[in-house]
Protein backbone atom coordinates (compact mmCIF):
# COMPACT_ATOMS: atom_id res chain seq x y z
CA UNK A 1 0.00 0.00 0.00
CA UNK A 2 0.98 3.51 -0.70
CA UNK A 3 2.18 6.08 1.77
CA UNK A 4 1.36 10.01 1.65
CA UNK A 5 5.42 11.44 1.69
CA UNK A 6 5.43 13.33 4.84
CA UNK A 7 9.03 14.69 5.87
CA UNK A 8 9.72 17.06 8.62
CA UNK A 9 9.39 19.99 6.03
CA UNK A 10 6.01 18.85 4.23
CA UNK A 11 2.95 20.99 4.43
CA UNK A 12 -0.11 19.17 3.79
CA UNK A 13 -3.57 20.88 2.06
CA UNK A 14 -6.35 18.54 2.28
CA UNK A 15 -9.74 19.28 0.84
CA UNK A 16 -12.64 17.03 1.55
CA UNK A 17 -16.04 16.06 0.19
CA UNK A 18 -19.36 13.89 0.84
CA UNK A 19 -16.76 10.59 0.37
CA UNK A 20 -15.35 10.88 3.57
CA UNK A 21 -18.69 11.00 4.98
CA UNK A 22 -20.01 8.63 2.98
CA UNK A 23 -18.85 5.83 5.92
CA UNK A 24 -21.00 7.83 8.22
CA UNK A 25 -23.31 6.71 6.49
CA UNK A 26 -24.79 10.25 5.38
CA UNK A 27 -25.69 9.74 1.58
CA UNK A 28 -23.60 12.05 -0.93
CA UNK A 29 -25.08 14.50 -3.43
CA UNK A 30 -24.56 12.84 -6.92
CA UNK A 31 -24.41 8.87 -6.45
CA UNK A 32 -26.64 6.74 -6.84
CA UNK A 33 -29.41 7.43 -3.57
CA UNK A 34 -27.81 10.39 -3.13
CA UNK A 35 -28.89 13.51 -1.48
CA UNK A 36 -30.14 15.14 -4.76
CA UNK A 37 -31.89 12.13 -6.13
CA UNK A 38 -35.50 13.20 -6.87
CA UNK A 39 -34.72 16.80 -6.22
CA UNK A 40 -33.75 20.08 -8.87
CA UNK A 41 -30.58 21.10 -7.90
CA UNK A 42 -31.58 24.32 -8.74
CA UNK A 43 -34.40 24.16 -6.56
CA UNK A 44 -32.24 23.21 -3.18
CA UNK A 45 -28.84 24.54 -3.83
CA UNK A 46 -29.55 28.09 -4.70
CA UNK A 47 -30.94 30.93 -3.58
CA UNK A 48 -33.37 31.64 -6.70
CA UNK A 49 -34.89 28.26 -5.89
CA UNK A 50 -35.16 29.36 -1.63
CA UNK A 51 -36.55 32.58 -2.62
CA UNK A 52 -39.32 30.47 -5.35
CA UNK A 53 -40.13 28.32 -2.53
CA UNK A 54 -38.40 28.48 1.17
CA UNK A 55 -40.58 25.56 2.34
CA UNK A 56 -39.19 23.15 0.13
CA UNK A 57 -35.52 24.22 0.88
CA UNK A 58 -35.97 24.09 4.69
CA UNK A 59 -37.64 20.41 4.37
CA UNK A 60 -34.36 19.56 2.98
CA UNK A 61 -31.92 20.70 5.21
CA UNK A 62 -34.58 19.82 8.29
CA UNK A 63 -33.95 16.67 7.19
CA UNK A 64 -30.56 16.65 6.93
CA UNK A 65 -30.48 17.77 10.05
CA UNK A 66 -32.57 15.75 11.65
CA UNK A 67 -30.12 12.58 9.51
CA UNK A 68 -27.26 13.93 11.60
CA UNK A 69 -28.46 12.33 14.80
CA UNK A 70 -26.03 10.30 16.37
CA UNK A 71 -24.27 9.96 13.18
CA UNK A 72 -20.44 9.31 14.47
CA UNK A 73 -16.81 9.96 12.59
CA UNK A 74 -15.64 7.09 10.99
CA UNK A 75 -11.57 5.90 10.45
CA UNK A 76 -11.39 8.23 7.37
CA UNK A 77 -11.88 11.19 9.99
CA UNK A 78 -9.75 9.81 12.41
CA UNK A 79 -6.67 9.24 9.80
CA UNK A 80 -7.14 13.04 9.04
CA UNK A 81 -7.01 13.94 12.27
CA UNK A 82 -4.21 12.17 13.49
CA UNK A 83 -2.52 13.69 10.80
CA UNK A 84 -2.87 17.27 11.80
CA UNK A 85 -1.81 16.14 15.45
CA UNK A 86 1.37 15.15 13.91
CA UNK A 87 2.03 18.53 11.79
CA UNK A 88 0.64 21.45 13.22
CA UNK A 89 0.63 24.13 11.19
CA UNK A 90 1.87 22.55 8.48
CA UNK A 91 -1.51 21.37 8.43
CA UNK A 92 -4.96 22.56 6.76
CA UNK A 93 -7.81 21.34 6.15
CA UNK A 94 -10.58 22.46 3.72
CA UNK A 95 -14.19 20.38 3.64
CA UNK A 96 -16.66 20.81 1.46
CA UNK A 97 -18.65 19.29 4.21
CA UNK A 98 -21.36 20.95 6.27
CA UNK A 99 -21.91 18.05 8.51
CA UNK A 100 -19.42 19.12 11.30
CA UNK A 101 -17.82 15.89 11.22
CA UNK A 102 -14.36 16.88 10.95
CA UNK A 103 -14.98 19.47 13.78
CA UNK A 104 -16.14 16.51 16.16
CA UNK A 105 -12.67 14.74 15.37
CA UNK A 106 -11.14 17.10 16.79
CA UNK A 107 -9.48 19.33 13.98
CA UNK A 108 -8.60 23.17 14.60
CA UNK A 109 -7.23 24.21 11.65
CA UNK A 110 -10.11 23.44 9.62
CA UNK A 111 -12.18 25.62 6.88
CA UNK A 112 -15.65 24.84 5.93
CA UNK A 113 -16.06 26.28 2.88
CA UNK A 114 -19.58 25.71 2.39
CA UNK A 115 -21.09 26.69 5.80
CA UNK A 116 -22.18 24.68 8.21
CA UNK A 117 -25.63 22.70 8.43
CA UNK A 118 -26.05 23.56 11.83
CA UNK A 119 -25.95 27.37 11.46
CA UNK A 120 -28.72 29.61 10.39
CA UNK A 121 -28.70 33.26 9.19
CA UNK A 122 -30.94 36.05 8.35
CA UNK A 123 -31.53 36.48 4.62
CA UNK A 124 -32.35 40.09 4.86
CA UNK A 125 -30.59 41.77 8.25
CA UNK A 126 -26.63 41.68 8.58
CA UNK A 127 -27.06 39.71 12.97
CA UNK A 128 -24.06 37.25 12.82
CA UNK A 129 -25.20 33.41 11.80
CA UNK A 130 -26.00 31.94 14.91
CA UNK A 131 -26.45 27.78 15.49
CA UNK A 132 -29.63 26.33 14.71
CA UNK A 133 -29.99 22.68 15.96
CA UNK A 134 -34.02 22.65 15.00
CA UNK A 135 -35.81 20.67 12.99
CA UNK A 136 -38.55 22.64 11.01
CA UNK A 137 -42.18 21.20 10.78
CA UNK A 138 -42.71 20.95 7.08
CA UNK A 139 -45.12 23.62 7.18
CA UNK A 140 -42.92 26.15 8.76
CA UNK A 141 -40.32 28.69 7.00
CA UNK A 142 -38.60 30.31 10.12
CA UNK A 143 -38.49 33.91 10.29
CA UNK A 144 -35.85 36.34 11.93
CA UNK A 145 -36.65 37.35 15.25
CA UNK A 146 -34.80 40.26 15.01
CA UNK A 147 -36.59 41.52 12.02
CA UNK A 148 -39.86 41.16 13.38
CA UNK A 149 -38.85 42.95 16.43
CA UNK A 150 -38.18 46.15 13.86
CA UNK A 151 -41.65 45.34 12.85
CA UNK A 152 -39.93 43.53 9.46
CA UNK A 153 -40.55 40.14 8.00
CA UNK A 154 -37.59 38.17 6.91
CA UNK A 155 -36.50 34.67 6.54
CA UNK A 156 -34.06 32.74 8.19
CA UNK A 157 -32.32 30.68 5.58
CA UNK A 158 -29.49 28.02 5.69
CA UNK A 159 -25.96 28.62 6.82
CA UNK A 160 -24.44 27.46 4.02
CA UNK A 161 -22.93 28.50 0.17
CA UNK A 162 -25.22 27.61 -2.65
CA UNK A 163 -24.41 27.68 -6.18
CA UNK A 164 -23.94 31.30 -7.40
CA UNK A 165 -23.02 32.77 -4.17
CA UNK A 166 -19.79 33.58 -3.33
CA UNK A 167 -17.15 31.91 -1.12
CA UNK A 168 -15.80 33.75 2.38
CA UNK A 169 -12.61 35.97 1.12
CA UNK A 170 -11.01 35.09 4.30
CA UNK A 171 -11.05 31.50 3.85
CA UNK A 172 -9.78 31.62 -0.13
CA UNK A 173 -7.18 33.90 1.29
CA UNK A 174 -5.73 32.09 4.03
CA UNK A 175 -5.55 28.75 1.58
CA UNK A 176 -3.87 31.03 -1.15
CA UNK A 177 -1.49 32.31 1.69
CA UNK A 178 -1.02 28.52 3.05
CA UNK A 179 -0.03 26.91 -0.45
CA UNK A 180 2.74 29.99 -0.90
CA UNK A 181 4.27 29.56 2.01
CA UNK A 182 4.27 25.74 1.06
CA UNK A 183 5.91 25.96 -2.36
CA UNK A 184 7.31 22.99 -3.14
CA UNK A 185 6.71 21.00 0.19
CA UNK A 186 2.93 21.39 -0.48
CA UNK A 187 1.43 17.79 -0.55
CA UNK A 188 -2.36 18.37 -1.65
CA UNK A 189 -4.92 15.48 -0.69
CA UNK A 190 -8.26 15.52 -2.47
CA UNK A 191 -10.75 13.32 -0.34
CA UNK A 192 -14.15 11.75 -1.36
CA UNK A 193 -15.62 14.78 -3.80
CA UNK A 194 -16.53 14.41 -7.57
CA UNK A 195 -14.35 17.40 -8.66
CA UNK A 196 -17.07 19.00 -9.75
CA UNK A 197 -17.85 22.15 -8.19
CA UNK A 198 -15.42 25.26 -7.57
CA UNK A 199 -13.79 26.69 -6.26
CA UNK A 200 -12.97 23.60 -4.54
CA UNK A 201 -12.20 21.13 -7.75
CA UNK A 202 -9.06 23.74 -8.81
CA UNK A 203 -7.53 23.81 -5.95
CA UNK A 204 -5.48 20.95 -7.48
CA UNK A 205 -4.17 23.22 -10.06
CA UNK A 206 -2.95 25.43 -7.42
CA UNK A 207 -0.76 22.93 -5.64
CA UNK A 208 0.76 22.14 -8.84
CA UNK A 209 1.28 25.86 -9.74
CA UNK A 210 3.79 25.92 -6.64
CA UNK A 211 5.28 22.80 -7.58
CA UNK A 212 3.25 21.13 -4.92
CA UNK A 213 2.45 17.02 -5.18
CA UNK A 214 -0.93 16.24 -5.69
CA UNK A 215 -2.91 12.98 -3.90
CA UNK A 216 -6.51 12.18 -4.49
CA UNK A 217 -8.49 9.20 -2.55
CA UNK A 218 -11.85 8.49 -4.04
CA UNK A 219 -14.73 5.75 -4.50
CA UNK A 220 -13.85 6.13 -8.30
CA UNK A 221 -12.12 8.58 -10.71
CA UNK A 222 -13.97 12.09 -10.50
CA UNK A 223 -14.05 14.76 -12.96
CA UNK A 224 -10.68 15.89 -12.57
CA UNK A 225 -8.78 12.77 -11.74
CA UNK A 226 -6.37 13.52 -15.00
CA UNK A 227 -5.31 16.60 -13.00
CA UNK A 228 -3.59 14.68 -9.81
CA UNK A 229 -0.31 13.21 -9.59
CA UNK A 230 -1.29 9.97 -7.93
CA UNK A 231 -4.89 8.37 -7.92
CA UNK A 232 -6.10 6.22 -5.15
CA UNK A 233 -9.04 3.92 -5.95
CA UNK A 234 -10.79 2.87 -2.98
CA UNK A 235 -13.63 3.80 0.18
CA UNK A 236 -11.94 6.38 2.11
CA UNK A 237 -12.66 4.45 5.78
CA UNK A 238 -10.45 1.96 4.68
CA UNK A 239 -8.11 3.29 2.38
CA UNK A 240 -7.11 6.50 4.40
CA UNK A 241 -5.46 4.86 7.42
CA UNK A 242 -3.17 3.06 5.74
CA UNK A 243 -2.60 6.40 3.47
CA UNK A 244 -1.88 8.26 6.55
CA UNK A 245 0.03 5.78 8.82
CA UNK A 246 3.28 7.24 10.44
C1 LIG B 1 -16.30 8.13 -1.90
C2 LIG B 1 -16.95 7.30 -0.99
C3 LIG B 1 -16.14 6.72 -0.02
C4 LIG B 1 -18.45 8.03 -2.30
N1 LIG B 1 -14.83 6.98 -0.01
N2 LIG B 1 -14.99 8.34 -1.87
C5 LIG B 1 -15.62 28.14 -12.64
C6 LIG B 1 -16.05 27.42 -13.73
C7 LIG B 1 -17.39 27.02 -13.85
C8 LIG B 1 -18.32 27.33 -12.87
C9 LIG B 1 -17.89 28.03 -11.78
C10 LIG B 1 -16.57 28.44 -11.67
N3 LIG B 1 -16.44 29.13 -10.51
C11 LIG B 1 -17.63 29.15 -9.88
C12 LIG B 1 -18.54 28.49 -10.63
C13 LIG B 1 -19.98 28.29 -10.32
C14 LIG B 1 -20.24 27.22 -9.29
C15 LIG B 1 -19.79 25.87 -9.80
O1 LIG B 1 -18.85 25.27 -9.34
N4 LIG B 1 -20.51 25.33 -10.78
C16 LIG B 1 -20.18 24.00 -11.29
C17 LIG B 1 -21.40 23.11 -11.19
C18 LIG B 1 -19.63 24.12 -12.65
N5 LIG B 1 -19.59 27.50 -8.02
C19 LIG B 1 -20.11 28.36 -7.17
O2 LIG B 1 -21.14 28.98 -7.44
C20 LIG B 1 -19.38 28.58 -5.86
N6 LIG B 1 -19.19 29.98 -5.67
C21 LIG B 1 -18.13 30.62 -6.18
O3 LIG B 1 -17.20 30.06 -6.71
O4 LIG B 1 -18.19 31.99 -6.07
C22 LIG B 1 -17.14 32.71 -6.71
C23 LIG B 1 -16.62 33.75 -5.76
C24 LIG B 1 -15.62 33.42 -4.87
C25 LIG B 1 -15.14 34.38 -4.00
C26 LIG B 1 -15.69 35.64 -4.03
C27 LIG B 1 -16.69 35.95 -4.93
C28 LIG B 1 -17.17 35.00 -5.79
C29 LIG B 1 -20.22 28.06 -4.71
C30 LIG B 1 -20.39 26.58 -4.76
C31 LIG B 1 -21.30 26.10 -3.62
C32 LIG B 1 -21.62 24.62 -3.68
N7 LIG B 1 -22.60 24.33 -2.70
C33 LIG B 1 -23.01 22.95 -2.46
C34 LIG B 1 -24.19 22.98 -1.46
C35 LIG B 1 -23.68 23.35 -0.05
C36 LIG B 1 -24.73 23.18 0.98
C37 LIG B 1 -25.18 21.74 1.15
O5 LIG B 1 -24.39 20.87 1.55
O6 LIG B 1 -26.36 21.50 0.86
O7 LIG B 1 -21.91 22.20 -1.90
S1 LIG B 1 -23.37 22.05 -3.95
C38 LIG B 1 -22.71 20.51 -3.38
O8 LIG B 1 -21.57 20.11 -4.19
C39 LIG B 1 -22.18 20.78 -1.97
C40 LIG B 1 -20.90 19.99 -1.97
O9 LIG B 1 -20.05 20.47 -0.95
C41 LIG B 1 -20.38 20.19 -3.37
C42 LIG B 1 -19.39 19.15 -3.81
O10 LIG B 1 -19.93 17.87 -3.75
P1 LIG B 1 -18.97 16.65 -3.40
O11 LIG B 1 -18.50 16.77 -2.02
O12 LIG B 1 -17.95 16.54 -4.44
O13 LIG B 1 -20.02 15.42 -3.41
P2 LIG B 1 -20.43 14.45 -4.61
O14 LIG B 1 -21.64 13.71 -4.18
O15 LIG B 1 -20.55 15.18 -5.87
O16 LIG B 1 -19.19 13.45 -4.77
C43 LIG B 1 -18.84 12.52 -3.81
C44 LIG B 1 -17.64 11.73 -4.31
O17 LIG B 1 -17.25 10.84 -3.28
C45 LIG B 1 -17.92 10.89 -5.56
O18 LIG B 1 -16.87 11.07 -6.49
C46 LIG B 1 -17.91 9.44 -5.04
O19 LIG B 1 -17.37 8.52 -5.98
C47 LIG B 1 -17.01 9.56 -3.85
N8 LIG B 1 -17.29 8.60 -2.78
N9 LIG B 1 -18.29 7.27 -1.34
C48 LIG B 1 -14.30 7.79 -0.98
N10 LIG B 1 -16.69 5.88 0.90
Amino acid sequence: MERLPVTDTTHVLVLTGAGISAESGIPTFRDAGGLWEGHDVREVATLDGFVRDPLLVWRFYSQRRAALDGVVVNPAHHALAALEARLGERFLLVTQNIDGLHRAAGHTRLIELHGDLMRSRCSRCDRPPFEDRSVYRPNVAPMCGRCRAAGKDALLRPDVVWFGEPIDRGHLARIEAFVRAAGRSLVFLAVGTSGLVEPAASLVDAARTVGGHSWLVNAEPPANAARFDHVVLGKAGTTLPALLAA
